[in-house]
């Protein structure tokens, strides 16, 4: 026997050991000493956002055990605060050196493992949660439910009453979405921003509603009573949330864990996967520092893969793995991608006379108009906060707006990095709905388009919802395991195809819940 073939038959020997121990999973941290060997796990999941948080909970639950890799850090584990918007620290970028945020990024900063990411593209920048709780981690909060319509419309094949009647008001339980107290919204002045947007939105003639959220408002409450730390009322949000916020680290995750049958893995990026003869897959892994910098090479081989790094992760992942060892993929991979229609837009000059939106702003949106039935303009938008520590008497809108042309995503084998298929005529009837819905609120309240915000106060390169590219039922089967495949499942955004009418994560979590659901009674993690 040489010796690159004894020292990998005592590898696959000693895994062999580890896998029926009871301390399997520490014994797999303490082997980390020996760069490149094989580590064997019965079940691995790839990404710790909703997708991966819900497929780590329902395989635990039923017994099994499963190694999570994340590439972004576990912040809870590493004691280290997150920072806030007017103080961009460690949390705010990942491995930049200038902060990141869709605008003002005049602060420079130490490469770190952050928790926002920006993948940056021709006519198209979009920004990603990295971490434990991946995306739950930097974002808004709000947790929409899609209009069942439009639900039946993007998923013609799925049971919507089941959806309505089981899967989404699970989700929302276990998210632990609740809603603004209305007196405490009509009286806190951090709020003021939301009752000017809506007041001034009443009066254009807009339907307003009141947006649910994850963040706890009882929490806040007290915050506002200076009983506890604050951190919605301290300007954190997109760079995390130190208190209050309901991520998945503190639901989905947190249960699974208290299980004892997941092990999170962080600070461990999947480069490639490779296929096996047996139709399993050994996974190429990078372990890094919070500098970015490469601590060890490890390799995964496991029978079960599930890929859930997120919309453009997974795209990566799969794409990457096919130009590196030829990984079978099937055709439909990359197509029907869309930005869930999203389209910030801004105006200055918001009622100046009365005072403006308010110097002090909760990060946490609880507003939004509903102009989705207007046949010519059908747009939801948010009425985001812009928590600048004055009053900037500016209005800022995160539109989502119907995909009317799907982009497709593709990879560049010599950059060895995605492409977007995406450019202005992507966008074409969003700038149209926010000009129009812009134009409407001057009309009836004054103030102008706020041409200092994106390119003169459109904003059609901002993305936080990359949505599709392994839509259910096309690239997938109709519970997300990959066409061309034994083993492989796909559970996170890209299942969806470019577009749901609301902010996502709802969506993405029930149908996670709904893909888990029916592998696991189907015994396919058996
Ligand atoms: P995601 O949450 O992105 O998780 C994927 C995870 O995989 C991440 O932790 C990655 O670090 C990890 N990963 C990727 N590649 C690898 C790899 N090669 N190896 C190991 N790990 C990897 O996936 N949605 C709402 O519904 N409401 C909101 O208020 C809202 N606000 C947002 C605000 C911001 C600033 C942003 C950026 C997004 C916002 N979103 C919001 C979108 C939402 O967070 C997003 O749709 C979900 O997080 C996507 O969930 P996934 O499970 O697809």
């Amino acid at each position: 026997m040489d010796r690159k073939t004894f020292i990998k038959t005592s590898a696959l020997a000693i895994s062999a050991v580890y896998f029926f121990q009871p301390d399997f999973f520490m014994a797999a941290e303490k082997k980390t000493a020996f760069p490149g060997e094989v580590i064997d796990a019965p079940v691995v999941i790839i990404g710790s956002g909703y997708g991966g948080a819900v497929s780590a909970l329902r395989l635990c639950e039923a017994g099994k055990k499963v190694i999570l890799l994340e590439m972004g850090l576990n912040w809870e584990k590493a004691g280290i605060p997150f920072s806030n918007l007017l103080k961009p620290g460690k949390s705010s970028a990942w491995l930049k050196k200038k902060s990141i945020a869709p605008f003002m990024n005049i602060f420079s900063l130490t490469p770190f493992t952050g928790t926002l990411d920006r993948l940056d593209f021709d006519h198209i920048n979009i920004w990603v949660g990295r971490g434990v709780g991946g995306g739950s981690l930097v974002n808004g909060g709000m947790a929409v439910t899609p209009k069942e319509s439009y639900f039946k419309e993007v998923f013609p094949d799925l049971d919507a009453e089941k959806f309505y009647n089981y899967y989404f008001p699970l989700v929302r339980k276990e998210l632990k979405v609740n809603v603004i107290d209305e007196q405490f919204l009509k009286e806190c002045p951090y709020y003021k921003f939301t009752r000017v947007g809506e007041a001034e939105a009443q009066n254009a003639g807009f339907k307003t509603m009141r947006v649910p959220n994850v963040y706890d408002f009882k929490y806040m409450e007290r915050e506002f009573r200076n009983e506890v730390p604050r951190s919605a009322l301290n300007t954190e949000v997109i760079y995390g949330n130190n208190y209050g916020k309901n991520s998945l680290d503190r639901t989905y995750l947190k249960k699974a864990m208290d299980t004892g049958n997941l092990e999170i893995l962080d600070l461990h990026r999947v480069d490639h996967i490779k296929l096996n003869d047996d139709k399993g897959y050994t996974l190429n892994v990078q372990q890094t520092d919070t500098s970015g910098n490469r601590i060890a090479d490890k390799s995964f081989r496991c029978k079960k893969l599930i890929l859930a790094a997120g919309t453009m992760g997974t795209l990566q992942l799969l794409m990457q793995s096919n130009a590196i060892n030829n990984f079978p993929l099937n055709e439909r991979i990359g197509k029907n991608w869309g930005n869930n229609g999203n389209f910030m837009t801004g105006r200055n000059w918001v009622r100046p006379l009365t005072g403006g939106t308010g110097s002090k702003q909760s990060t946490i949106p609880v507003g939004g108009i509903d102009n989705w039935d207007d046949d010519e303009h059908p747009f939801f938008t948010e009425i985001a906060p812009l928590p600048m520590g004055m009053d900037v008497a500016t209005a800022l809108y995160l539109l989502i707006n119907r995909v009317d042309k799907k982009g497709e995503v593709s990879f560049d084998h010599n950059s060895r990095s995605l492409k977007v298929n995406w450019d202005e005529s992507n966008t074409a009837n969003m700038k149209e709905n926010a000009r129009f819905f812009i134009r409407k609120m001057n009309k009836a309240n004054g103030g102008t388009r706020s041409h200092f915000l994106f390119h003169n106060g459109l904003g059609a390169d901002i993305c936080y919802h990359p949505l599709g590219g392994c839509v259910l039922g096309e690239a997938t089967n109709e519970y997300g395991k990959l066409k061309g495949h034994d083993n492989l499942y796909v559970l996170d955004g890209s299942l969806i195809p470019g577009t749901i009418g609301v902010n996502p994560f709802v969506t993405i979590t029930a149908i996670a819940e709904y893909c888990m659901e029916n592998l696991i009674s189907q015994n396919e993690f058996t």
